[in-house]
Formats: structure tokens, sequence, C-alpha cells
């Protein structure tokens, strides 16, 4: 006890300046003293790259004002917390976001255009930090903007990779990776945790020993020692007081020196032994939807699990008196995807070895404490870990997957009966020539609830992935396990930032800006649809968009496009079969054949089309190479031809990311989303789109459904088989019963005779592999797995519809005003307060206003 302690705090408090100023001046000095102190620039003149750092290091002071004050709340308060676990977060840059999430972007602008900068250029100089490679890392950036938005005490947890999602270039038509080594220019928005650290073992081996009471007990030792370093990341809130935590580690050398080592004169070999550390949290795998069963990903997983589970339980345990049965009313867990699932026996390994539980104890709270997500049924997608790796990198477990196992099989047979068949599906083990471990198994029986992503994908989770959990759980009185969680967007970034003169639009019309907090507001835009005036700032509004991305393509893509009088399709997404961007190819190719054998005169009266296509493919993925390449190649055809390039230009966009998808999504007439049905999970792009005035030409298929659900069918162009149909069609194809279109032959043929090759012999034996592999049906192999060839007509159909349409404006400027005010259910604001209210079981925990005055 310090009597002192008083004094001292109000001698501290008097120091501090209160809080910032919002007011211009404040924000000016803010900048300035930056400029000089921490960067050690002079702030007589500098450099727009220093400009940048210096605002982010201004405006961080602040995130950290708010920070501080809502984790001091948040403690007070002893709220339940939730960990949203993720080994990817696309975060997108920050400096927009976090002025309009403090409100105080306008102040900004000014201050800086009074001392002769350009907020909106300083904008663009921040490098992405791209710690994610698609769908399922930007849902996790997306989560965190309305966790703290809806004030939920939500921290994410993650890997500080050196170097995220690789670069895309494109040479010569073919994608070049370049590695992304984002922290060059020192990222200004982290705040380093030298002090907080947590060791995390690999290898090694297990002794069992009996405890005073005589208990069997295991300890864990040997094997080599990493530390783990936080790295947090503040996220502002929107329109509240809280700022909540992306904490993400580091990889860093044991603290322990190697002295033998050292006395031996093998000084060097000791570093660079360390510097191997190092090694597990320098890259992301750049795998999206595909799973690669590499020894270092392992490695990165229970690294960053196990140093956040102790972290979790630190925090836990800080408050005096806390007994182990309040854990669940207190902590929980969101495993995104099963890539975490490792931290299910890591729970249990702290609460039984280290903290000294009882098994049946442990997994008790275990189980209440852990929620699953999964995000695809994708088979190539679903992580298998050998045996025997998991033995050799974890060997304790290993042991507690045993016992998991062992324990949940014995509670089936009980309750169940001996049921041969189905217990071998439930096993967390595959048997065969290797066992594996099953992740997604141990996810289920680990967690309290697991969820899919969107209506018909919870449904394909019940049905296809887990159909004997679902009877078990439903037998034992548990029916509501598996559940649905639609997945969102956050519509400050998709809208507020990435799209000004719309957001603008929507709040003249509506009369507030209260639809980004509230979007279902959005509906109130309907009573206007036939204002000629909103029609007119509608349109007025795409056109500026679609001017901004012609330029953007101009300069990354040297390709003119017409935005004024071109339709714009577009395609953004990683490149993947299953995701068929090959079908949108052969529709391009099959438009191009059309207006070749038209009149000019005809010609005239089409509908002129601009197809964008743009995504990465894992450097892996052959196919999805040669697709670039495809694209590519059929870009320089169609732009070359003087007959047909005034009415149809295709561009493959080069390195899509989230900063350049601000820039693409609000600049579209028209977006794809054309998988295969029942093999996109969700979706999410596709919400951003509409959301943005553009309109869906796809599948029912993911969030397509919903969306057509809730905008009305009259606004989308649906085409294609539906779910249940496409294992019936599949079988027919085998059985050679499999008709292609004339139409689609005719661009198979062309593709084939080397239309498209220009003369590149690899490429076109690649081309050629793509097409054989799609036509070779016959006995009892299917190539067109992703059964293109039935779907081909239908999408020139529904291709029609669009032109149709467009060639009515007013009609299609009504249609697409509908479908962007029926977007209410999109915001993730409605996801999360899904997952926190059926899920998590969170309550709001909003700080107050802080109290301005000084004491
Ligand atoms: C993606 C799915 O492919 C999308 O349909 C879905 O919208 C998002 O997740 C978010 O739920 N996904 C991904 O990006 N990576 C995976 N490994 C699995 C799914």
């Amino acid at each position: 006890f310090d009597p002192n302690a008083d004094a001292k705090r109000n001698k501290i408090w008097q120091l501090m300046e209160y809080y910032l100023g919002p007011d211009v001046g404040s924000i000016q000095r803010g900048i300035v003293n930056h400029v000089e102190y921490t960067l050690a620039a002079t702030r007589f003149s500098f450099a727009t790259e220093e400009c940048y750092r210096a605002t982010a290091f201004s405006i961080r002071d602040r995130l950290i004002e708010t920070f501080n004050d809502t984790n001091e709340f948040f403690t007070a308060k002893d709220v339940k917390r939730c960990y949203y676990l993720s080994l990817e977060f696309l975060l997108g840059r920050a400096m927009q976001n976090a002025l309009v999430n403090l409100d105080i972007e306008p102040n900004y602008k000014k201050a800086l255009a009074d001392i002769g900068y350009n907020l909106e250029e300083l904008y663009e100089h921040e490098h992405d930090p791209a710690l994610g490679n698609g769908g399922l890392g930007r849902l996790a950036a997306c989560f965190l903007d309305s966790m703290a938005t809806l004030n939920y005490a939500v921290w994410g947890y993650g890997i500080r990779y050196t170097y995220g999602i690789f670069e895309q270039k494109i040479v010569e038509g073919r994608q070049v990776e370049h590695p992304d080594y984002w922290l060059v220019t020192a990222n200004p928005w982290e705040i380093e945790r030298p002090d907080v650290t947590y060791a995390v073992r690999f290898y090694g081996h297990v002794d069992t020993y009996k405890d005073d009471k005589g208990r069997e007990r295991h300890r864990w030792t040997g094997g080599e020692i990493v530390q783990a370093m936080a790295y947090d990341n503040p996220i502002p809130g929107f329109d509240t007081y809280n700022t909540i935590n992306l904490r993400l580690w580091k990889a860093c050398p044991g603290k322990e020196f190697d002295f033998h080592a050292f006395n031996r004169g093998q000084f060097l070999d000791a570093v660079k032994e360390r510097q191997r550390a190092e090694y597990i949290s320098a890259v992301l795998y750049p795998n999206d939807n595909t799973w690669e069963g590499k020894e270092l990903r392992l490695k990165q997983q229970y690294f960053f699990v196990c140093a956040t589970i102790q972290d979790c339980l630190r925090r836990f345990k800080k408050k005096e008196g806390r007994s182990w049965d309040e854990l669940p009313s207190k902590v929980c867990f969101q495993l995104n995807d099963t890539h975490p699932t490792i931290a299910i026996p890591e729970m249990m390994r702290l609460l039984i070895d280290i903290e000294g539980l009882d098994w049946d104890k442990a997994w008790d709270l275990t189980r209440q404490c852990f929620n699953y997500t999964n995000h695809t049924v994708l088979p190539e997608a679903l992580e298998k870990w050998p045996a025997h790796l998991i033995e050799k990198l974890l060997p304790r477990h290993l042991l507690l997957i045993n016992d998991i196992n062992y324990k949940f099989l014995c509670e089936v047979r009980e309750s169940w009966g001996d049921v041969g068949e189905k217990l071998s599906k439930m096993s967390i083990y595959q048997e065969g020539y290797e066992k594996m471990i099953r992740m997604a198994n141990m996810a289920v029986i680990g967690s309290n609830k697991v969820n899919g992503v969107a209506a018909i994908h919870s449904e394909l989770v019940k049905k296809d992935l887990f159909p004997e959990f679902v009877d078990y759980y439903k037998a034992k009185g548990q029916p509501d396990k598996f559940v649905n969680v639609t997945n969102g967007v956050t519509p400050r970034r998709w809208i507020h930032c990435a799209n000004r003169g719309l957001s603008n639009l929507f709040s003249e019309w509506l009369g507030s800006d209260s639809w980004l907090k509230e979007l279902t507001m959005l509906q109130g835009l309907v009573n206007h649809l036939d204002s000629t005036e909103l029609q007119k700032q509608w349109a007025d509004v795409k056109k500026q968009n679609k001017v901004k991305l012609t330029k953007w393509i101009k300069l990354n893509c040297d390709i003119d496009l017409d935005p004024e009088n071109m339709l714009f399709d577009i395609q953004v997404k990683r490149i993947h079969e299953y995701k068929r961007q090959l079908i949108n190819c052969f529709y391009i190719i099959h438009r191009y054949f059309k207006l070749k054998k038209m009149s000019p005169g005809d010609r005239d009266k089409q509908v002129k089309r601009a197809c964008l296509i743009g995504g990465k493919a894992a450097p892996g993925y052959a196919v999805a190479k040669t697709i670039i390449k495809l694209c590519n190649n059929i870009g320089l055809v169609l732009n070359n031809d003087p007959d047909t390039s005034k009415y149809l230009k295709c561009v493959f966009m080069p390195n899509y990311n989230v900063s350049n998808a601000q820039t693409i999504i609000p600049a579209s007439d028209i977006s794809q989303h054309i998988s295969t049905a029942g093999t996109e999970a969700s979706g999410t792009s596709n919400m951003k789109f509409v959301m943005n005035g553009g309109l869906i030409v796809g599948t029912m298929d993911g969030a397509n459904v919903e969306i057509r659900e809730e905008c009305g069918e009259d606004t989308m162009f649906i085409f294609g088989a539906l779910e249940p149909e496409v294992a019936g069609i599949r079988e027919k194809a085998k059985n050679g019963n499999y008709p292609i279109s004339a139409e689609l032959r005719e661009v198979m043929d062309a593709i084939v005779s080397g239309k498209f090759s220009l003369g590149d012999g690899e490429a076109h034996s690649e081309f050629v592999g793509l097409i054989e592999k799609i036509r070779n049906n016959g006995g009892g192999y299917n190539g067109d797995f992703y059964i293109l060839c039935h779907d081909f007509p239908s999408y020139c159909k529904a291709n029609e519809q669009v032109d149709a349409l467009y060639k009515d404006q007013t009609n299609w400027i009504k249609t697409s005003i509908k479908a962007a005010a029926s977007m209410g259910k999109f915001t993730t604001d409605r996801s999360i307060k899904e997952y926190g209210q059926i899920i998590w079981k969170l309550e709001d925990a909003e700080r107050p206003a802080p109290d301005q005055s000084p004491m």
C-alpha cells in the first residue's frame, strides 16, 4: 500500500494534456511535433511521405487514448470477452478508416490543406497491410469494425507476418509473384509490446510423473522454444468511444542464450539458430480455399494459438478471487475456420498441466468456451494433419487428442449403441496408410456452436460435412449446436470510404447519416424511386466512379475504356476453378464472335461492354495461372481488333487487393458471382457490389440466394443449375450424356485452334489442356466437374437479359437503386449482433463519453 498513490496519480494526471483536441490547431501541432520528434525530420520542409507518417502517428495518438480508456473500462466492468482467432486479417489501409471512425476527417483535411498537404494524397501513400488471402481474411477485418462499433469486448488475435500476400505483376500475360515486404517504411499504426511475450515450445518429449496427491501428471520438456511478442493494432468503432484491439504475434528467438555454443566459439552459429525462430512469422501461406500440409504452417498455427490462449487466461486470472468455474461466463473463443483448432488441445494442456485442473473439468470448460465457423465445404480445403507430424511437433497435444477422441467416442457409443460406420466418420482420426487428424471433427467436438456463413452453406455443412454429428447432438438434446450466421460487410469502409459520392447521396436523401449504423434505413430510398432528380444523381455518381476506374486502368494496364458508353462488367476474386472465371472467358469470346459476324450497322445497336477481371492465383495452382494467361490473351485479341474493340474490351486488372477494390467495386454496372451451385460458401464482394449500385450476374449459390430474397428476383441475372441438381448432372456427364452447345463448341474449337495462343506454344498447350479436360467426359471420367458446359447456355441468356435491361437506362437505374436500398441485412453489424447474442452471449459494453473538462 502506497499512501502517496493518490498524490502521485494526481501529479501525473496534471502533467498530461487531458485529451488531444479535435480542433485544427491541435491536429497541426500534433503532426508537426511528430515530424520533428518522431521522424527527426525538419519541420520546415518535409516530403509527402514524411507528412503521411507524421499524420499517421498523430492519429495513432488519438487511437491510443480511446484504446486505453476502453480497456480500462472493460477491466473495471469485468465484462465477458470474446477472442476472434484467425490466421488472416486482411485489413486494408488504416488512415481514412481511423479518421472516419474517430469522426475527425473534416478537421484533418482542413489542418493539412492549411499547411499545404492534401489528405486524399496521403491516403494513397499507405501500403496495404495484406495479411490475408481473400474472403476469409477480409471478413475478419469487417467483423473487427463491427465488433468495435457494437461495443462488444472482443479482440482479434493473429500473426504479424513480415510478408503478406504477394504482389501480383503481369509479365507477358502471366502472373509473377513479388514478395510483399509491407514493413519497409515501418508501420505507424501498430504498438510494439516488448513486455508482452510468451514462450512457445516445439518438439521435445513428454514425461509422466506423480504429483503430491499421487495423481498422474504430464510434463512437456525439451525441444525448442520461441518467444511470441505482441503488436497491438487499435480498431476504433464508428460513432462510439470504444476502440478494440487486434493483437498480432511476431516470432522472436527464445530468451535463454546458448552459452555453450558461445564458449565453443560457435557464436555465429548460435545466432543463426536463433534467427530461424523469426521464420515462423515470416510469411503468409498464399492459398485460398486449399489446404497445404506443410510443417511450417502447423508451426504457425500452434505458435499463435499458444501465445493467444496464455494471454487470454492471464487476463482472466488477473482479477482476484477467480474461480475456474467462471471461465465460460467470462471468456469465449471463435475459431475462424479450422486453422486455429489446435487451440482446443492447447487449452486442455494449459488447464491440466499448468493450472492443475482434472481432465473432466478441463474438458467441460473447454467445450463451453470454443466455437467454430466453417467457411467452405470444398474437400481440398479441409485440414488434415498426419498424426506422426503432430506427434513430432506437439507430442503432448497428440496425447490429449487421443484422450479427447477416446472419451468422445465412448460417449457416442454409450448413448447411441455401437454404430460402426458412423463412429468412424465422427472420429478425429482418419485411419489408413497414414493416420490423419481431421481438424474439422476436432473443432466440432470441442465447440459449443458450429456455424456456416450463409443459409445455403450452413445447410450443406449439416447435410454433407457433419450429418452424423448433427444426428448425434440432436439425440443428445443439443439440436441447435449447428447454426447459420450469414456474412456481411462493413458499410463504413465499403460505402462511406470507398464511394463518398454515393454516401453523400444516401445521407442527403435519407436526411442523415444514421444509415451507416442502421443499414436497413437505406430502404427509405425506395420511396423516391421515381424521382428523376434521384435517378440523375445516381447515374452521375456511377459515372464518376467509372471515370476514376478508367484512369486507374489506363495507368496500370495502358488500356483505354469509354466510361460514358460502356457497361462495366467486373469479376474480381481469387482465381479458382470453382469460381469459374473460365465460363466468363468463354462468354467473352462468344460475345466477340457474335460481334464479328454482325454488320457494322448491327454492331452499333449493341450494348458496349468492358469485361474486367482481376484476382490472384495461388503460386502453386497451375490451372489458375493458365486462366490468367488466357484472360490476358483474350484481351490482346479483342482490344486490338479494329472491328470490335469499340464494342467489347477485356482487361485483366493486376494485383487485386483491398485498396484497389475500393476503386473497382463502386465502378461496376454488373459483377459476376458465378460459382457452381454449392461451392461458394457465401461470397462477400457480391454484397459490396450491390450496395454500390451494381447488379449481380450470378448462380443460386452462397449469399446470392439471400441477396435475391432481399432485393427481389428482378434485380438479379440468375442462371445455372441449382445445388440439388449438380450431383445428377455430374453423374449424367460421366455416362457420356452431356451435350455441349454449338456456341460453346465454337468457342472451345477456337481456343484449341490457337486463336488465343498468339504463337506461344507453351500457352497453347496449356489452353488445350484446359479445354480437353472439360470436354473429356466419356469413359467414367468427369472432366467438367464444375459443369461449365451445362451452365453455359443459361449464362448466355442471363447476359442477354443484362443487355436488354441496360438499353432501358431509366429502368436500369431504378433497378440498381432498388437493389442497393434493399441491402440492409448485409452489414456486418447484423452478423456480429447474431454472433454476440446467439454464440458469444455478450453484453453491450459501451464506454461512456469521456469527461472533457481537465480536473
Ligand atoms: C471464403 C469463402 O470461399 C467465401 O465464400 C466466404 O465468403 C469467405 O470465406 C468468408 O466466409 N474462404 C476463404 O477465403 N478461405 C478459405 N480457406 C475458406 C473459405
